[in-house]
C-alpha cells in the first residue's frame, strides 16, 4: 500500500521537510499532499488527518503517525534496507541523540529564523539564537570528526540525522549566519543533495506567502 505524506508549504515547513527527504532520498514511493500553511483553512485541512493539527503526517495503511521524529523512526523500521540510522552502534546512538536534541530544542533559532527557503538576507541574531547555532555547529563538527569518514554527511552516509538538520542548513543560508568551515561545508552538502534540490524547487515554485513568517523576513 502506498504511503501518504501530508506536508506543509515547502518554503516554510521545516518539520515536513524531514521525513520527506528520507522518503525522497531512498526513492520510497509515496503520495504527497501539500497543505498551505498560515491560511484560514490550514487547521481544518490538517485536522482531516491528525487531531494534533500539525504536519507532517504519515499515513501507512491503517496507521497514522505525526511528529517528525516518530515518522523517521517508523520509516527506519518499515524500510530497514534504507539504513536510515547508522548501522554502527555508537554512531546510531549519537545520531538518535542529536536528532532528539533537534526535535526538542533550539527554540530561539527556530523562532528568530523560521525556515524560508526563498529568503536571502542577513539577520543579526539574539544571544540565545547565537548559542543555538554554536551548539549545533559543535554537534556537526563532532559527528563529522568522529563518524563522518564514509561520506560528506554527519555520519558519513546520508541518515535520519541529516533529515533532522537539513532545515538548519537552510536557515544558515537564508539568514547568512556565520559558521565554522566544517559547518559551512555541511550546508553545501545539504544543498547539493538531489532530494533536497527537489524540495527546494517545490518551495521556489510555491506562489502562496506566509503572513506571519514573511512579516518578519
Ligand atoms: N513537533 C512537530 C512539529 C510540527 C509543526 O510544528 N508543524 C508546523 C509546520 S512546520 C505546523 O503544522 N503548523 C501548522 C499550524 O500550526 O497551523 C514535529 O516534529 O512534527
Amino acid at each position: 500500500m502506498t504511503l501518504k505524506l501530508i506536508v506543509g508549504s515547502k518554503n516554510y515547513s521545516s518539520w515536513s521537510m524531514r521525513p520527506w527527504l528520507a522518503l525522497a532520498h531512498h526513492n520510497i514511493p509515496f503520495e504527497e499532499v501539500v497543505v498551505a500553511l498560515d491560511t484560514p483553512q490550514t487547521a481544518a485541512a490538517i485536522r482531516r488527518y491528525t487531531p494534533a493539527s500539525k504536519v507532517p503526517v504519515l499515513i501507512d495503511g491503517e496507521m497514522t503517525l505525526w511528529e517528525s521524529i516518530a515518522i523517521l523512526i517508523h520509516l527506519s523500521e518499515r524500510f530497514p534496507e534504507a539504513r536510515l540510522w547508522p548501522s554502527e552502534k555508537k554512531a546510531r546512538a549519537q545520531a538518535l541523540t542529536i536528532s532528539c536534541e533537534m526535535h526538542s530544542g533550539f527554540a530561539a533559532l527556530r523562532q528568530q529564523c523560521p525556515m524560508n527557503i526563498k529568503r536571502r538576507k542577513k539577520r543579526e541574531l539574539s544571544p540565545e539564537a547565537v548559542a543555538d547555532i554554536r551548539r549545533i555547529s559543535e554537534m556537526w563538527r563532532d559527528a563529522r570528526e568522529r563518524f563522518g569518514q564514509g561520506g560528506e554527511f554527519l555520519f558519513g552516509a546520508f541518515s535520519a540525522a541529516d533529515c533532522m538538520y537539513a532545515p538548519v542548513a537552510t536557515r544558515i543560508r537564508s539568514y547568512e549566519i556565520d559558521v565554522d568551515p566544517i559547518s559551512a561545508a555541511y550546508v553545501e552538502t545539504i544543498y547539493a543533495l538531489p532530494a533536497f534540490k527537489r524540495w527546494q524547487e517545490g518551495a521556489l515554485q510555491e506562489a502562496w506567502g506566509h503572513a506571519t513568517t514573511d512579516a518578519i523576513a
